[in-house]
């Protein structure tokens, strides 16, 4: 089989950019490991920012979102039992953020590849790449027993952290940079009562909770725990006590509970590696970088990554200049750090540290009190939290990926 564009993984970033490609008339074949139903139900990411929202709408799948999304103007930090408001769109420019779960925007993305009359072939193994530093790169894989090679003008490798991709790169050239986190989240999905109106962030010397949303009935809740917690040490009331201990305000305001019915936690890890392209291999999303999910952008920097590498595609199938593929390595990691660096201040910022002294967290607590009432503060939350534009111009003399 042959085609221009071999993408390796149906997540975001991989749905996305099949669809902008077909906007240009490029031609791709999706391999994803997994089942349908099986991407189609996983829970993960919930918050998409303006640039998401846009690149959705901008490639015609963004009509359920609008529809069902909730957007928000604004959300809640918390610290010292006090709520504070940030009004995102005021301190943005008219921004916004959409509540709008991750597995529905795989359906419509599903869905709006198989309206273009493409396919996607699931359920395939052993995935391997090959001649990557050629122009005629393969992708080798099995499905249902038999061999198979996909031969592509470029691999686009969307398949996650854990994907094959990133390590087709030789070990010489790729340069990575990893941060783990002794903190881990654990999220929940209860049958409840929305906690509030807008997210809530809250800073608690027991720890960090999260008050988010999916619909009017079902509610997604996360808590900072142990990264090497296991679940089974958290019965519901335990994690109920839990929430309300963190989140509860100095007025007596409580949160809404009730049964839960998924609960599961997650490691938190900052990773980047910067070497995004290699020969005709581009890698885009969480198998090129990942974020704690404190400030809500990995799903968010997938949309991104493979919106400048459809450009560079397109720029190359209709004009035969590489110059933003070229180019693809620097435009992303100049976004993809800031990102980096708001989710890392974020985590630092909201989460509870059993090693800080009193001054450290003296200094935690002015730069919650900071970034919540100054003008400064507050359109530095704002800004980065409803997304950063991509910065496409040159940028010679700067150097922008470490040394
Ligand atoms: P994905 O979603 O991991 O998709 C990769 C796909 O590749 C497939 N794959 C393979 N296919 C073929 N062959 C192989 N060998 C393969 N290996 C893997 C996988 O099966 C999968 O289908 O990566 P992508 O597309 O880069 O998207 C990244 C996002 O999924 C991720 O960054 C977000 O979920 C992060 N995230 C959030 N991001 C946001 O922007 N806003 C949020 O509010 C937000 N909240 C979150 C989150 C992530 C969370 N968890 C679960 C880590 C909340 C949580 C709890
Ligand atoms: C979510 O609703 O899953 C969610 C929201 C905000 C975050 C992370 C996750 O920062």
């Amino acid at each position: 089989m042959r085609t221009q564009v071999g993408i390796i993984g149906a997540g975001p970033a991989g749905l996305i950019l099949a669809q902008l490609l077909h906007q240009q008339g490029i031609d791709s074949v999706i391999l994803e490991r997994k089942s349908r139903d099986n991407i189609e139900g996983t829970v993960k990411a919930g918050i998409l920012e303006q640039t998401t929202i846009d690149i959705l709408r901008e490639i015609g799948v963004g009509d359920r979102m609008d529809r069902e999304g909730h957007f928000h103007n604004g959300n809640y930090f918390q610290f010292n039992g006090q709520r504070r408001r940030i009004d995102l769109k005021k301190y943005s420019g008219g921004k916004q953020v959409v509540v709008y779960p991750q597995h529905e925007v795989i359906i419509d993305l599903v869905n709006a590849r198989y309206k273009n009359g493409k396919d996607i072939i699931f359920d395939v193994e052993d995935v391997t790449l090959h001649d990557i530093d050629t122009n005629q790169p393969k992708i080798r894989y099995r499905k249902n027993g038999m061999d198979e090679e996909l031969i592509c003008d470029f691999i686009a490798g969307c398949d996650g952290y854990h994907g094959p991709s990133r390590k087709a790169i030789p070990d010489s050239i790729r340069k990575e940079h990893l941060h783990m986190y002794k903190d881990g989240w654990l999220g929940i999905l209860s049958d409840s009562a929305p906690a509030a109106d807008e997210l809530v962030y809250a800073n608690h010397s027991s720890g960090f909770a999260l008050l988010s949303t999916r619909t009017p009935i079902l509610q997604r809740h996360y808590l900072q725990v142990d990264a090497n917690d296991d679940i089974v040490n958290w019965s519901d009331d335990r994690i109920w006590t839990e929430l309300n201990q963190r989140t509860k305000t100095y007025d007596g305001w409580q949160i809404p509970d009730g049964p839960i019915n998924s609960k599961g936690i997650i490691q938190m890890r900052s990773f980047i590696c910067e070497t995004m392209q290699y020969g005709r291999l581009f890698i885009a999303g969480d198998a090129a970088h990942t974020v704690p999910p404190t400030g809500a952008k990995g799903l968010n920097l997938a949309a991104t990554d493979v919106k400048v590498m459809s450009r560079g595609l397109a720029e190359f199938y209709q004009t035969g200049s590489n110059d933003i593929l070229n180019r693809y390595s620097e435009i992303c990691l100049r976004r993809v750090w800031k990102a980096e660096r708001f989710s890392s201040f974020m985590t630092k910022l909201l989460h509870s540290n059993p090693n800080y002294d009193s001054f450290e967290r003296g200094i935690q607590l002015a730069d919650l009190d900071y970034y919540t009432s100054y003008e400064a503060g507050l359109r530095t939350i704002a800004e980065n939290y409803v997304g950063l534009p991509i910065e496409w111009e040159k940028t010679e003399g700067l150097q922008l990926t470490t040394k």
